[in-house]
C-alpha cells in the first residue's frame, strides 16, 4: 500500500513537472512535416524558413513541389501538412473550397497585407508614358504605347503563369478594356522580371502582372487602379468582372490533424506572422542578389533570430 502511494504521488508529480514545462508535455510525432513549394521566391524561402525553424525544434521535414491550386487539396487530404503563404486573390477560391469539403483548417493571417495585381515599372509612370496612370481609364487609349512584337497592334499585359490566376484577366480585359487589349500568360515569374529589364532597355512601356509584398517594392511598382473588388464580382464566382483585385490577405494553412499530431510545431505555425518588409526581404535575397532559395533561407534565419525564435515559445 504504502509502495502504491508513493508510486502515484511520483506520478502526480511527473505530471506538474510536465505540465509546468508546458511544451515537452505532449512530443511532436517524428513524421515528417510536409511542406510545399511554388514557383514564386518568397513563397520557396519562407518554405525553407518554416522548415528550418521546425527542424531546429526537433521535427522532421520534407520538402514538395506542388501545384498552387492543388495544393490545398493536398492539405485536406493529409498528403502536404501546412500552407504557409496563402494570397487571397489567387488562391483565396481554392483555399476555402478544399476548407468546405472539409480537413483544411485556417492556421492565422501574416501582419503583411498584399496586393496581387497588374502594373507598370515607376519608370513608366515617371517618363509619362501614359498619362493619367495609375487609373485602369487610362489604358484605353493608351494601348499602343503597351504593344509588344507579338501582340497585333494591340497593348499586351503580361500575365503571370496561368495556374495562379486562370481566366481573371482576359475577363477583366473584355469586360473594362475591350479588343485592343490582349493578355498573354508568363511561364514563370523570372519571365516578369526580364520583361521589365528589357523593356527598360528599349524604352518601351510594359504592364505585368506583379504584386507586394515582394522585391519590386524597393524599386517602385504602380499597381493599376481599377473598380473596386467585392466578393463574388468576378466572372468567375458568378460576377461581371468589373473589379480589380482585393487589397488582400495572407493566411497559412494546415491539415485538421496537424495541431495533435506535431502540438509544438502547430502552435509555433499559428503564430508565425511576418510582415511586408520580411517577405521583400526573402524575396530579394534571390531576385535581386542571385542566392538560391536555400541559401537565401538559411541567411534569413541568421539574420533574424530573435524574431523567429519568440515565435516557437509559450508566452505573448
Ligand atoms: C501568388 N503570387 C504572389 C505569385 O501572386
Amino acid at each position: 500500500m504504502k509502495k502504491f502511494t508513493s508510486k502515484v504521488a511520483a506520478a502526480a508529480l511527473v505530471m506538474t513537472l510536465a505540465s509546468v514545462s508546458g511544451q515537452t508535455l505532449a512530443a511532436d510525432s517524428t513524421k515528417p512535416i510536409v511542406i510545399p513549394t511554388h514557383n514564386w521566391s518568397s513563397q520557396v524561402v519562407m518554405a525553407y524558413v518554416i522548415g528550418g525553424i521546425f527542424e531546429d525544434m526537433g521535427n522532421n521535414v520534407e520538402y514538395v513541389s506542388a501545384d498552387t491550386q492543388g495544393v490545398y487539396e493536398s492539405i485536406r487530404n493529409g498528403d502536404v501538412t501546412i500552407s504557409h503563404e496563402v494570397w487571397q486573390s489567387t488562391f483565396g477560391a481554392s483555399f476555402y473550397a478544399a476548407m468546405a469539403k472539409g480537413g483544411l483548417i485556417d492556421a492565422g493571417t501574416h501582419a503583411a497585407l498584399t496586393l496581387e495585381e497588374v502594373g507598370v515599372p515607376q519608370w513608366v509612370v515617371d517618363n509619362n508614358m501614359c498619362p493619367g496612370l495609375p487609373d485602369y481609364k487610362a489604358l484605353i487609349d493608351c494601348y499602343e504605347v503597351f504593344a509588344t512584337v507579338d501582340s497585333g497592334g494591340k497593348g499586351r499585359i503580361l500575365e503571370g503563369p496561368q495556374s495562379w490566376h486562370g481566366t481573371e484577366y482576359p475577363d477583366r480585359v473584355e469586360a473594362l478594356l475591350g479588343d485592343n487589349w490582349v493578355v498573354k500568360f508568363a511561364g514563370s515569374a523570372d519571365a516578369l522580371w526580364a520583361d521589365h529589364v528589357a523593356a527598360e532597355k528599349e524604352g518601351r512601356a510594359t504592364l505585368t502582372f506583379n504584386w507586394t509584398p515582394n522585391f519590386t517594392d524597393g524599386a517602385g511598382f504602380v499597381f493599376i487602379e481599377w473598380p473596386e473588388y467585392y466578393l463574388g464580382c468576378r466572372k468567375q464566382d458568378g460576377g461581371d468582372s468589373k473589379c480589380g483585385s482585393p487589397k488582400g490577405w495572407l493566411k497559412k494553412a494546415a491539415n485538421y490533424k496537424f495541431p495533435k499530431t506535431h502540438p509544438a510545431a502547430y502552435m509555433a505555425f499559428s503564430r508565425m506572422s511576418f510582415d511586408a518588409g520580411q517577405i521583400g526581404s526573402m524575396a530579394a535575397l534571390v531576385d535581386l542578389e542571385g542566392m538560391s532559395h536555400k541559401d537565401a533561407a538559411t541567411k534569413w534565419l541568421a539574420d533574424n533570430e530573435d524574431t523567429w525564435r519568440a515565435m516557437t515559445g509559450v508566452g505573448m
